[in-house]
This record gives C-alpha cells, structure tokens and sequence, in this order.
C-alpha cells in the first residue's frame, strides 16, 4: 500500500487546466442544446507519458483495444448523465473535450485525473486487474468538474468532499447506466476492480463504509461512516480516501431515505450545491449546509426532502 501511496502522492492538488479554445468540441447542436460528448481517447503504451498514442476520436468504430474502447464508452455515459440529468456540457461546462489515456504505465495501480485528462494503469493484475469500471470512470471524470466548479482543496476535510463528490457522480454514473433504483445499487465504488491476491469486493463502500476489503495486504479498509470515526492523519493528504467514508454515507442515506433514482432529486442536490459552493476550503459541516441550500431551492423549506437530508447528515454526525 505504500506503493499505492506513493503514485498517489504524484496526483495532488491538480492544477488548473489552461485549455486552448481550439480544442473545444462543438458540444452545441443547431439548436443551442448539449447534444454531444467530444471523446479523444489515447493509448499510452504501458509509458509514463502523455496523452499518448490516438486511437479513437468521437465518432469512430470501436477499436478492438478493450480498454480503449470502454474509457470511451465510460465517457459517453458520464457525459450524458451531466447533460441530460443536469444540464452540463462536459467538465468545464463549455463542452471541453473528454481526453483520456489508457494503458498508462506498467503494471500503473491507479487511475486519475491530472487537471487536464484521465489517466488508467492497468493494475498489475495481483492488487488491481483494472480501473476501466464505471463507477472509477465517473469518479476521475467527477475531480474535473469539481475543478472546474470552483474546487476543492484536496486535503483534509475539503479533500475528502472533493474525494466524496467524485465517489458520489462516479456511483450515480453507474446506478443510471443499469437503471438501478436506490435499494437495488450494491453502492460499491470500483467493483469487481481488485486483484485476485485481495479479499475485498470493491475499493470503497458507499453503503458500509469501512467494509469493502479486509486484506493482509492492504489491510482493512480504513473508511468511516461517522464523525466519531474521523481519521486524523497526514497520510493520503490527511486521509481524503478515508473521511470520504462521512459524505458518502450521508448521500447514500439521503437516498435510501427518499428512494427511486438517486441520480434524479438527490444527484441534484448534490450538483447544485457543487455549482454553488464557493469556498475551495469547505469543511464538511458548510458542505452539509450548502447541500441543505440547494435541496430548499428545489424541494422547499418545509419539504421531506429537506427534512431527510437533515436526517441523513445528523445520523454521520453531522448537524445543519
Ligand atoms: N485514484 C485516485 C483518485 O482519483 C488518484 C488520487 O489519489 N488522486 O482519488
Ligand atoms: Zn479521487
């Protein structure tokens, strides 16, 4: 896990992106309508380098490169839950081309998002076999809109928000592509992504944080679900991979308390609070708080809705 550790270290605190306006996508129909995502998917060769190789631009055929080929249609679906369920096109908003390499390094056990781009290893086949699942995809492809939303600072408490949200869209991502409802999602981040040396089921649990692996190797898995829990570390930039375990419970009870599709009323309370939060340093407590904002706006003051995200936050120990 040190390893692990280590090319995590690499990835923080992206940069913002100054992106060429050449390189917008004609995201816009005719009409003025998001219409459609612009994919520009590399192979980078197993080397460090990128973006790499181009294999498949918007449009084209499949490629036969399987991993190429499901970062391209991952992308699709996490473009279209954005446009479709929120209105936004693409990460910046302004139809910004969805780049992403794959094959990334040798035996890479990591997938990211460096301010610009994904990036996914392959594993090296014992503690990962991949990182081409949906729910991963939505959760790097989520850390550029948040960038790009203002931010978060990816340390401590607004770190594991930002860790959070990205778990939150990457989940959503998955639930809409097999039209799950809240009771029928397992709430498993990287599902079925582990190595066959690990005893786990997922890399996280959005339902039972804390429960997703137990393994000699990368021992248990560290998260929480509630503020008693709190890990205070200077690990894993003050453990944004671990206290991301509050928020995500909070979500998914939320949505358990309301049922039907998560990605519907609570995937946008949660993204109107994004696009309204103005404070890169936000603890958990003024993220509750802007999610309470925004699920007024759309519900009302007195509504269930309000009522039940209370509940859910006061329940991870959080009162707003
Ligand atoms: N896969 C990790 C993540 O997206 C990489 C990182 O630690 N930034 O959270
Ligand atoms: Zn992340």
């Amino acid at each position: 896990t040190e390893k692990l550790r280590d090319e995590r270290e690499e990835h923080v605190t992206p940069t913002p992106p100054i992106r060429p306006d050449a390189l917008a996508g004609p995201a816009l129909d005719e009409a003025g309508d998001i219409c459609c995502p612009d994919r520009r998917i590399h192979d980078g060769e197993y080397k460090a380098a990128l973006p790499g190789k181009l294999v498949r631009s918007e449009g084209d055929a499949p490629t036969g490169i399987e991993d190429a080929d499901l970062a391209y249609d991952g992308a699709g679906q996490v473009f279209s839950l954005f446009a479709e369920e929120y209105g936004r096109n693409s990460l910046d908003g302004a139809g910004m081309p969805l780049i992403a390499t794959v094959h990334h390094r040798r035996n890479y056990n990591n997938a990211f998002w460096d301010g610009n781009q994904m990036a996914y290893g392959t594993g090296d086949g014992k503690v990962f076999k991949t990182f081409l699942e949906l729910s991963v995809i939505g959760h790097e492809m989520a850390h550029g809109i948040i960038q790009h939303s203002g931010g978060l600072i990816y340390e401590n408490q607004s770190g594991a928000l930002n860790e959070s949200i990205a778990d939150v869209f990457g989940s959503l991502t998955l639930q809409r592509s097999l039209g799950q409802q809240v009771h029928e999602a397992d709430w498993l981040v990287g599902r079925g992504i582990l190595g066959p040396g690990i005893n786990g089921v997922a890399l996280r649990s959005m339902k039972a944080p804390g429960t997703a692996y137990s393994d000699d190797l990368l021992g248990q898995d560290p998260q929480p679900w509630h503020m008693d829990g709190f890990v205070s570390t200077t690990e894993d930039n003050g453990g944004v991979h671990i206290n991301s375990g509050i928020p995500n419970h909070a979500f998914y009870l939320f949505c358990s308390y309301l049922g039907g599709n998560s990605w519907e009323l609570p995937g946008r309370v949660w993204y109107r609070a994004l696009e309204r939060l103005n404070n890169p340093m936000a603890s958990f407590a003024e993220w509750a708080d802007q999610t309470l904002q925004a699920a007024t706006e759309i519900s009302g003051l007195g509504s269930h809705e309000a009522a039940m995200l209370r509940r859910a936050w006061k329940l991870v120990g959080i009162s707003i």
